[in-house]
């Protein structure tokens, strides 16, 4: 009798598995955020993020080149324009991005107002290497 439901009630319980496995890692991590370098630019060089929100930026160094992914307001900016540090790892925020890798950062916006991501190697911060990151 239960039989020839015996398919249909295993495919179902099959797709029910499936919908709580992608709920579960969906809300384990927020949005992943692609981020290009290119010719030295930030592409793209304009994101929009709700406060509060945890996003991971995957930051695609296209360039032949170093970069570096150094998010921070103007003083942070400013800070690392004129520092002299080469090599970054340990801080979400500030990121080296050696030439040709992918390098992947979390970071949670925890509250409104205008960020900057820049790189700092020699020239490239002055040849408009930033972008500009808007928290609501
Ligand atoms: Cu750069």
């Amino acid at each position: 009798m239960l039989g020839r439901y015996r398919l249909p009630l295993t495919l179902a319980l099959a797709g029910l598995l499936v919908i709580a496995w992608a709920v579960m890692v969906l809300a384990a991590s927020g949005p992943t955020v692609p981020v290009d370098i290119k010719y030295s630019r930030f592409e793209p060089d304009e994101f929009r993020f709700k406060a509060g929100q945890e996003v991971t930026f995957v930051i695609f160094n296209d360039d032949p080149i170093d970069h570096e992914f150094i998010l921070g307001d103007q003083a942070v900016q400013d800070g690392h324009e004129l520092g002299t540090e080469a090599h970054h790892g340990s801080i979400p925020t500030e990121v080296s991005v050696p030439a040709g890798a992918t390098v992947e950062t979390t970071i949670t916006f925890d509250r409104p107002g205008e960020l900057i991501i820049g790189c700092h190697l020699p020239g490239h911060y002055a040849y408009g290497m930033k972008a500009i990151v808007t928290v609501r």
